[in-house]
């Protein structure tokens, strides 16, 4: 189906909010005949929609597939710009490389780059990121804020918060933020997020914000070096979920904060990280390249950096580490 087409369909369907749409409705809309209607329908069909048909009343979408391409994501996103202009490849080496590219080449603020399956999925440090098809959101938000440099790691508590409100309303479970990037179920890790910037010593051009999230993979089919540390949505719920549902919260949480972030600040977005944050109070190692740092984990900066009290009382101030509990 010619996806102009399609896109304007899942549109009629996105405002009927669920309520039938009559075909004469479609047809007059898409300026087509009944008889292409219908032909649409089972082209909608074909890619994995469930559709109701009823005489008289017309159709409905009974169930979506679960796809990430731009189509899912834009049929009942509900932002002003983030994820508004969706870039998919079904499989990219780092959705990452991809964003970087496109900022390169003016890409607006809000672009999403995703893919249903990354094959040098990265970390921190390039460590691997694990990132196999179809069961995971793997994505790379561009940003452009007008924000001294030195302030981009607020970006990636700020995501943090986003991404863990989402992730409670859609699924009901409560999550943890280590720091700086980790979301943690039940201690384990569900999501990653990894902050790159393109800029100039005194201006940023763009954050780009790579996010993995564990979506639906059962716990044997998690990759065996990180079967012990790691988990998914699906074995902590027991449920699927759908991924471009997901996806829609999260750009609306994202977008929230995010706008308040430009207008207010970042103490709001503090207070809230530090309400998710799991090793506050607590004595944690900081492991950087270096050496390592034990101490009380105190909270965080107004720059989003690290404070961890030594035994002697000294207050040690972690821009980059990971974090042992
Ligand atoms: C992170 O790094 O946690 C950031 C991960 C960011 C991934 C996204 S996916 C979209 C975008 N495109 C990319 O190429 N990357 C971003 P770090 O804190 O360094 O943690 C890396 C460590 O997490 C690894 O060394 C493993 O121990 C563990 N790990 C790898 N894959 C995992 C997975 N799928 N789930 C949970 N843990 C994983």
């Amino acid at each position: 189906m010619q996806s102009s087409i399609r896109r304007q369909l899942l549109e009629i369907f996105s405002k009927s909010d669920g309520e039938f749409v009559s075909g004469q409705m479609i047809s007059d809309e898409l300026g087509c005949s009944r008889t292409a209607v219908w032909k649409h329908m089972e082209d909608l069909r074909k890619e994995g929609y469930e559709l109701e048909a009823v005489r008289r009343l017309g159709y409905r979408i009974a169930r979506k597939p679960d796809k990430v391409t731009g189509n899912e994501i834009h049929l009942g996103l509900q932002t002003d710009y983030i994820g508004k202009n969706i870039y998919f490849e079904e499989t990219v080496e780092s959705t990452q490389k991809i964003a970087a590219r496109l900022v390169y080449e003016g890409a607006f603020e809000g672009t999403v780059v995703v893919a249903e399956e990354q094959t040098s999925g990265r970390g921190r440090l390039s460590r691997t990121w694990h990132s196999p098809k179809g069961t995971g959101i793997w994505m790379s938000v561009i940003l452009r804020p007008d924000i001294p440099v030195q302030k981009a790691p607020q970006l990636t508590l700020l995501a943090a918060v986003g991404i863990a409100q989402a992730i409670e309303k859609c699924t009901g479970l409560s999550v943890g933020i280590k720091w700086p990037n980790d979301i943690l179920i039940n201690g384990k890790k569900a999501v990653g997020i990894l902050t790159e910037l393109q800029a100039d010593p005194d201006k940023i051009h763009a954050v780009i914000i790579g996010i993995g999230i564990n979506v639906n993979q059962q716990h044997e089919h998690l990759a065996e070096d990180i079967r012990q540390i790691a988990t998914s949505l699906l074995i902590e719920t027991g449920r699927e979920q759908k991924r471009a549902e997901l996806m829609q919260a999260i750009f609306l949480q994202l977008e929230k904060l995010y706008k308040q972030y430009m207008a207010e600040g970042f103490g709001i977005i503090k207070l809230l990280w530090e309400s998710y944050a799991v090793s506050i109070g607590k004595e944690i190692t900081a492991r950087t390249m270096t050496n390592a740092i034990t101490g009380i984990a105190k909270g965080i900066t107004e720059d989003g950096i690290l404070m961890l009290e030594d035994r002697e009382g000294v207050i040690h101030y972690i821009h980059s580490a990971d974090i042992e509990i």
